[in-house]
């Protein structure tokens, strides 16, 4: 497909060639975001900058602009009838849709919103997945591991606003153009390279952090002179989706580690709306995405808002931090 091309046009022509897609959905998902950008982009103009005053199921006062795209999706994808149901960082629980359609749709609506207030990047996360019971729906129905999606991808609200996603046959850029509303294809068939020089971890917690996850951070910071012969620069926007794009599009490895501070939480991010639909476009790329020990896209689904730790990017480094996790 050329370059220029709309996200609706390449999604159409892929569903087409294969029901399999969830094509409808994807384009719902991309008209979506195109609201969220313009809100996101009018700001204080808005008045939507600041907390709502509300907290989340996760217990994080929630940004008025966090329920603004909640809703955005919610009432966009809702009308979609392939879609079964929907599923949020922002619910405590599930969303149903439609009693025929035959997908399910979870989200992370406005990822990163602690940036909103200081212009920094912050993007939609989504996953999609097959209902597979014929039954009503339940929460059970989301709890699949994240080599079941069908569909993963997010967009980042950025100096451009760039839509990323994957169905399982490589990963694919487009960016928003403002003269027409359109999503346009930029890049094909995006990998990452298997080694690199640029890591992104919260140093700020380096005194909780386990020993495999402070071992690989000291040898990259102690540069040639150290265990890896090479000097490594380091990167931390806060903002996942924005580190993820980062290395999508230049390599790197995104740490968000398990640590001391609240020994009971495998991690801060979320397995079902954050770690699996990025793993899935990491492995996509040709990276690799891990918990530490085991690879996220095998992890079992037991809570639609489990946490997890996340140790993502260039195959090669994710590899080592996977082997010092592993005691070799
Ligand atoms: P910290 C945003 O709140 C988020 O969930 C991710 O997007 C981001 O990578 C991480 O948390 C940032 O966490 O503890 O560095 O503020």
């Amino acid at each position: 497909m050329s370059q220029g091309t709309t996200f609706t046009k390449y999604i159409t022509e892929l569903g087409s060639k294969n029901p399999q897609i969830p094509a409808s959905l994807l384009i719902s998902v991309a008209n979506a975001c195109k609201l969220i950008a313009k809100q996101v982009e009018q700001g204080a103009l808005a008045g939507i900058i600041g907390s709502a005053g509300s907290g989340n199921v996760q217990g994080e006062t929630q940004q008025k602009l966090d329920i603004i795209s909640n809703d955005i999706l919610l009432e966009a994808c809702g009308l979609d009838q392939t879609l079964a149901g929907m599923a949020s960082e922002e619910m405590e629980n599930i969303f149903p849709a439609n009693k025929n359609g035959n997908f399910l749709l979870l989200f992370d609506p406005l990822d990163g919103s602690s940036n909103i207030d200081v212009n920094v990047s912050i993007g939609t996360i989504f996953s999609i997945l097959k209902k597979q019971s014929t039954g009503e729906l339940t929460e059970k129905d989301f709890l699949q591991a994240g080599c079941d999606q069908v569909a993963s991808g997010y967009v980042v609200y950025g100096p451009q606003t760039t839509l990323v996603y994957t169905t399982g046959q490589g990963v694919h850029m487009f960016t928003l153009d403002h003269e027409t509303n359109e999503f346009l294809l930029i890049k094909e068939n995006i990998t990452i390279s298997p080694d690199t020089k640029e890591f992104a971890i919260n140093m700020s917690n380096m005194r909780h952090w386990d020993q495999p996850v402070k071992r690989y951070v000291d040898e990259c910071l102690a540069g040639t002179e150290g265990a890896r012969k090479k000097d490594f620069n380091m990167r931390w926007i806060a903002s996942m989706v924005a580190d993820v794009h980062r290395i999508l599009c230049r390599g790197g490895v995104f740490m968000y580690p398990w640590d001391k501070r609240d020994p009971s939480k495998p991690g801060k991010l979320r397995l079902m709306y954050e770690a699996n639909p990025m793993s899935f476009l990491i492995e996509q790329a040709g990276g690799a995405s891990v918990n530490g020990k085991d690879r996220i896209m095998t992890l079992p689904a037991e809570k639609l808002h489990q946490r997890v730790s996340v140790v993502l990017g260039s195959k090669n480094e994710v590899d080592l931090i996977q082997k010092y996790h592993q005691g070799s």
